[in-house]
């Protein structure tokens, strides 16, 4: 028996959103972690794209940007603990589409056909949240500095300047209202790089907590129904090296190819544990 299955993969651009689908495809067909969700073997369909940024993310190289043309539509076949066939479809779309629809307030049709199926996997790169921030401090701290601003200067506002918690809480917010409402679904809230955020020992929870209050009380009070959950990971383990001819070889990276088992750069904090199981929130989220 076969369930065709579909996750929605969004977030800002360059929120992680690549790097996790890479990190996953390898998890799956290397088989050297415990995951539980299992290779279910090829079926019809192209893998090529995933192939392509699996290996890249083995060499420890960060992917590109997502572009807005081509279809990044992959899917899996997956084997689930009572080895029921589950076939999983995700979309790989670019992070600029959402920023779309927060900047502009528009959508393509096929962002929003997409956008319609299954639960949803919403992708935070823990390192660059942009925090709301208040005029006196900001004025406070440019005194300090010595950079005082002339009266004349005026910036003009833009969405883009809006902190990332309001972007988001308006993402999710337009994902419960027609054309894209699909009713009450799964969430889970994916902070990525967790590495760099392990430092500050929270929890996911708590992370979102402190640094996100407004999305943590969107999601808390309830308002649009999310049955969500909240997930650390770290698909890479640490910073990967650029592409480009002449970029800086990272130390961190060299570490990371030197790894016997890929798969353990890999990591999913959750709030039952640690493991290298990216399919966790998948298995949830299809629950
Ligand atoms: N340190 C660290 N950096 C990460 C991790 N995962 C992703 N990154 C970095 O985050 C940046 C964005 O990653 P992508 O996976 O390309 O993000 P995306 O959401 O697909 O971006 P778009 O395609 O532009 O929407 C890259 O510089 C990655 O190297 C991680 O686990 N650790
Ligand atoms: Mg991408």
């Amino acid at each position: 028996m076969s369930n065709d299955r579909s996750v929605v993969v969004i977030g800002l651009p360059a929120s992680g959103k690549t790097t996790f689908l890479a990190a996953l495809w390898h998890v799956i067909t290397a088989r050297d972690v415990e995951t539980l969700l299992r290779f279910g073997g090829l079926r019809n369909g192209d893998v090529s794209y995933l192939n392509e940024i699996a290996a890249r993310w083995r060499d420890a190289r960060v992917q590109d940007r997502t572009a807005l043309v081509g279809n990044r539509l992959v899917s899996m076949t997956l084997l689930d603990s009572e080895d029921e066939t589950v076939r999983v479809t995700f979309p790989d779309l670019p992070g600029e589409a959402y920023r779309r629809m927060w900047e502009d307030r528009d959508c393509e049709p096929e962002v929003a056909e997409t956008l319609r199926a299954g639960g949803v996997l919403l992708f935070v790169h823990a390192d660059t949240i942009q925090a709301p921030s208040w005029v006196v401090d900001e004025v406070a701290l440019a005194k300090k500095l010595g950079l005082v601003a002339g009266d004349d200067e005026i910036v003009e506002w833009h969405p883009r300047l809006s902190p990332t918690q309001v972007q988001l809480v308006d993402l999710l917010q337009l994902l419960r209202v027609p054309p894209l409402d699909q009713g009450a679904r799964r969430l889970a809230v994916m902070f990525s790089a967790w590495d760099k955020a392990k430092g500050e020992r929270l929890t996911p929870i708590e992370y979102l907590e402190q640094k996100m209050p407004l999305l943590a009380q969107y999601l808390r009070r309830n308002a649009d129904g999310w049955d969500w959950r909240v997930f650390g990971v770290s698909a890479q383990g640490g910073d990967y090296e650029q592409v480009s001819d002449d970029a800086a070889p990272v130390p961190e990276a060299e570490r990371l190819r030197n790894l016997d088992c890929a798969s353990v750069r890999v990591q999913l904090v959750s709030a039952t544990g640690e493991s290298h199981d990216l399919t966790e929130p998948l298995q949830w989220l299809m629950g």
